[in-house]
């Protein structure tokens, strides 16, 4: 016979429900804003990866259902992983397609931002944006929300993704059973994505309800992570072994390492936006490595790209902020460097030497 303490634990246990992460007053906020609204916008940053595609997609979904109009408008390009997702045909590319962009806009009675926390992320978007009269809000997990531009803001750093955070909020408003399966696909890959295939930020016991609940709604995970990891050419193959062949230099001693590739060796490699895609994370499969440093020359501008992913708790975002104009997620940070290539190098050097104690620990 179980004891009493056992029928508890196996009661508890039974009891599927996720961890209330968004408080009655917030859910009560949001539901009063998407009740009233009638024609929604919803943006997410510059150069969206997948969580930024797929929590704005996933929300359209959800908003469409609810009858309203809602249109999905980018800064600029998305990379053609994401293409398969449902209606990204009909994403609308601000940089493309302005006058369309600025008119929907002007309609708009609700703009909702997803997975940035600050206008001046998205460019001259921002900037339309912030001239609108209509309301604004923000769902977004990176850190310190500018909070003089939205009238209400759904911020929780601590969570995997955005997408995270959306289905958390309809999960909060009761409106689960609302999603589709084309919304559960987009929420799902925008947790995947900005886990590595939950391979890091990815502890917390709920993220891994939530996607037995997006697999109830009939999903293939294993057909959307290879939508989105086995979808490359031939050349962006022959330029991952071209970095680790010939262009990573290890630090041994301090557990990092840094590359740096130049304009015309992305060209040589027939360049498409997003070849480069997570090649930062490889060198951290050396063994004890704690940093790795990418330097991309931008094959637009006139300007370096910085990437940095660390393990444990090395903060990329505090490096990235002192040594590269930049910022973001403590595993995961990024910035700008408008010098030369042999410039940045050396930067990237000293940011190193700066760093070492840490490093070396
Ligand atoms: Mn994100």
């Amino acid at each position: 016979m179980e004891n009493r303490e056992e029928r508890l634990i196996f009661a508890q246990k039974k009891k599927p429900m996720l961890k209330q992460k968004i408080s009655p007053q917030e859910v009560a906020a949001v539901k009063k804003i998407f009740v009233t609204c009638k024609n929604v916008v919803i943006v997410c940053h510059t150069s969206p990866d997948g969580d930024a595609i797929g929590s704005s997609l996933g929300l359209y979904e959800y908003l469409k259902r609810k009858g309203k109009n809602v249109s999905v408008i980018v800064p600029n390009y998305f990379p053609d992983f994401l293409h398969w997702m449902k209606d990204a045909d009909k994403i609308i590319m601000f940089e493309r397609q302005k006058s369309l962009s600025y008119s929907l806009l002007k309609m708009a009675d609700l703009i909702c931002c997803l997975d940035f926390n600050d206008m001046r992320r998205i460019d001259e978007l921002g900037g339309a944006i912030g001239k609108m009269r209509c309301k604004r809000i923000l769902i977004d997990h990176h850190l310190d929300p500018d909070k003089s531009k939205f009238d209400f803001i759904l911020s929780r750093p601590e969570l995997s993704s955005t997408s995270e955070l959306v289905f958390r909020l309809l999960d909060a408003m009761g409106e689960k059973d609302v999603l589709t399966f084309a919304a559960a696909e987009d929420l799902y890959a925008g947790m995947a994505t900005d886990t590595g295939f939950f391979s890091f930020n990815s502890n917390d016991p709920d993220l891994f309800v939530i996607i037995s609940e997006l697999l109830k709604k009939g999903i293939d995970k294993d057909l959307i992570n290879r939508r989105i990891q086995n979808n490359y050419s031939p050349d962006r193959l022959r330029l991952i072994g071209y970095v680790l062949y010939e262009k990573l230099e290890v630090y041994p001693e301090l557990h990092a390492s840094l590359f740096a590739i130049r304009k015309e060796e992305l060209t040589q490699f027939h360049y498409l936006k997003g070849d480069m895609e997570g090649i930062v994370n490889m060198p951290l499969q050396i063994k004890g490595h704690k940093l790795s440093i990418c330097l991309r020359e931008d094959t637009e501008k006139p300007l370096i790209r910085v990437s940095t992913r660390s393990v444990d708790d090395f903060p990329c975002n505090e490096l990235c902020a002192q040594f590269f104009n930049g910022g973001g997620h403590k595993n995961a940070a990024g910035g700008t460097l408008e010098c030369s290539m042999d410039e940045a190098i050396e930067i990237t050097r000293k940011a190193l030497e700066a760093w070492s104690e840490q490093l070396k620990a």
